[in-house]
């Protein structure tokens, strides 16, 4: 069975032809997809794995006259990575369905061009990313800004969804999109955890907890917790402790430390619940 494929980019560079239907040879309806992303192009920042990244938004649509299903694979040129490998979706008459992606490129990518390849059957889109190396460190910059981060627990529900990533994302807003929550009420201590790609030197921590109406800092905040920093050796030594906090931001000094991780404590929280952790912060002062 003779195929037509239609390649075409959104954004109008190319016209899309008349559509033909197709079948496969068991008989099965399939037709040629268009393919789409937007913005065609990205500029990303090479690791700061935590910091919010701009998305590509995937379009994928039959072009006949009856529904039918589409399939693309994405790659991406190394040492690039996607938030997906596939999309996969059925395809409504006259409708484009989309999906969104992020390209991520760690710590220590080359700056430079690279690409992103949509391919279903013979249609194939490509995107290019142009990768940036982060900026500098300047003093009084935030040390922990968009470095990797974990906790021991997170709070996920069907409705609710926090991720590690909320505490170093450089918001310090208490919202489920910009903090991180532990999960397992009463479970304490819980760790949270933030992982530098390269040793920094740092003499202080900020945290700021949940500083929402529905969430204040002396009814839901962070209450007790020990701030500790990864040794050379592999060890978590305590150097700052902090008890009976009520205000939003806890300031930690303690003497000039080189690390690669710094990590939370919490022993509790003042309803007992769960951490509540809006932003941590490191600096050399
Ligand atoms: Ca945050």
């Amino acid at each position: 069975m003779r195929r037509v494929i239609v390649v075409a980019a959104l954004g109008g560079a190319l016209a899309v032809p008349p559509a033909v239907a197709a079948a496969t040879d068991d008989g099965r309806p399939t037709a040629p997809v268009t393919l789409s992303a937007s913005p065609q192009r990205l500029d990303i920042v090479a690791g700061l794995p935590c910091l919010p990244a701009p998305k590509i938004t995937l379009g994928m649509a039959n072009t006949i006259s009856e529904p039918s299903f589409g399939d693309a694979m994405l790659t991406a040129q190394a040492p690039l990575a996607l938030s997906r490998g596939m999309f996969s979706s059925y395809l409504p008459v006259g409708r484009t369905v989309t999906a969104p992606l992020t390209v991520r490129a760690p710590h220590g990518t080359t700056p430079g061009e690279y690409t992103v390849s949509l391919t279903s059957g013979r249609s194939e889109l490509t995107v290019p990313v142009h990768v940036s190396a982060p900026p500098p460190q300047q003093p009084g910059d935030n040390l922990l800004r968009g470095a990797q981060a974990n906790g021991t627990s997170t709070y996920v529900t069907s409705s609710t969804e926090f991720n590690p990533c909320g505490g170093t994302d450089g918001d310090r807003r208490w919202t489920q999109a910009t903090g991180w929550q532990s999960a397992g009420s009463g479970q304490f201590p819980v760790y949270y955890t933030v992982t530098l790609p390269e040793p920094e030197t740092m003499n202080r921590i900020d945290l700021y907890t949940s500083n929402s109406t529905a969430a204040k800092p002396q009814t839901h905040g962070v209450r007790d917790y020990d701030v500790q920093v990864l040794t050379a050796g592999g060890e978590w030594q305590t150097v700052a402790q902090v008890r009976g906090n009520i205000v939003v931001k806890s300031t930690s000094s303690f003497p000039a430390v080189r690390t690669t991780g710094v990590r939370i404590a919490v022993l509790a929280s003042n309803n007992a619940d769960y951490a509540r952790i809006a932003e941590v912060e490191a600096y050399l002062d």
